[in-house]
């Protein structure tokens, strides 16, 4: 394990975009806490207010009830107090979901990148190698993505601008790209290979058969690869994003996510109803996208994340 959250929290810079972010449709969670008294009415608007916010019903139920609780063993009466207690049982249940890479499971560490189209794979890889460098790693990227030319550019462009080699092919088979670019990783001896890949429906079978395909073309390459299988998420997607876990997981089974787009209109309640869905076995939640740009990356931390959530941060 490497060290948690470089800069997370000390830098108010990103929390304020994500705090921005989540405010836009955040109102209704933070515009609740007035000033007024914690009743019943208030605990509806509040379980409402959850549901709003993407968490889900049966999670924002029980988030209530929990605050429910602590209202009456510790006498809570004002809202703030509540407004501590909810971030509180918040944190609580995101906690087990933070997860960092894990550089021991492989060398090269082999990261396979998934998602539907426009979820932000390609920026995620792209800020991704500029973290990874900054933990002294040296990276290659794999353009498993040959559907279109545009999506190869815009990972050589990533590719640049990091000063990372990016290998390619020109159409082609996305299996055969990642099993050069998993073999040139081990020839050159380099920390971690990243593999971007097609963005793709969980409904379009043919589709998640071929990411099944290219991940087994990994394996071929480098017994054990990929050691992560990554799944992206456009935190804007709402409660969509459950389907999407499930069934990519079904289908190369996910090692760890990424959520993007939490400085925009996202709700970034979809996170808790994420973590919520997978409490037996959860998922480690390894990075949050708050921009466009290569530094708008930061490791999941589940108390800024849960301040920013009902405003504390
Ligand atoms: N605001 C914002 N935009 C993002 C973020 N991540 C990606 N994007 C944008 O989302 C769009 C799709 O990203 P891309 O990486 O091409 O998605 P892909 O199809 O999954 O590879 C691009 O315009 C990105 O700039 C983020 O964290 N915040
Ligand atoms: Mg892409």
């Amino acid at each position: 394990m490497i060290s948690p959250a470089s800069g997370a929290g000390s830098n108010g810079g990103w929390l304020a975009r994500l705090k921005q972010g989540l405010t836009k449709t955040r109102v209704n969670i933070v515009g609740l806490f007035s000033g007024g008294v914690v009743d019943e009415t208030f605990l509806e608007e509040l379980e409402m207010a959850l549901i709003g916010a993407d968490v889900g019903v049966t999670t924002s139920a029980s988030l209530i009830e929990a605050l429910r609780q602590r209202i009456k063993l510790a006498g809570l009466k004002t809202q703030e107090e509540a407004r501590l207690a909810l971030r509180d049982e918040l944190e609580k249940l995101l906690a087990p979901s933070e997860g960092r890479f894990d550089f021991t499971k492989g060398r090269p560490l082999v990261v396979m990148v998934a998602g539907v189209n426009g979820a932000g794979k390609t920026t995620s890889i792209g800020k991704l190698a500029k973290w990874f460098a900054g933990q002294g790693k040296s990276v290659l990227l794999a353009a498993g993505d040959t559907f279109r030319a545009a999506a190869r550019e815009q990972l050589a462009i990533w590719g640049a601008r990091n000063n990372v080699e990016v290998i390619a092919q020109s159409g082609g088979d996305p299996a055969a790209v990642v099993f050069d670019a998993v073999s040139a990783a081990k020839a050159r001896n380099v920390d971690v290979l990243i593999a971007d890949t097609a963005g793709r429906l969980p409904t379009q079978a043919h589709l998640m058969e071929e990411l099944k395909r290219v991940k087994r073309a990994q394996d071929k390459a480098l017994p054990g690869a990929p050691h992560e299988v990554i799944l992206i998420i456009d935190g804007t997607n709402g409660q969509n994003a459950l389907a999407q876990v499930r069934a990519f997981d079904d289908a190369v089974g996910l090692t760890g996510l990424v959520v993007t787009k939490l400085d925009g209109t996202a709700k970034g309640g979809v996170l808790a109803a994420i973590v919520a869905s997978r409490r037996q076995d959860p998922l480690p939640i390894l990075f949050i996208g708050v921009g466009e740009a290569i530094d708008d990356l930061q490791p999941f931390v589940a108390r800024d994340f849960a301040d920013a959530l009902v405003g504390l941060a």
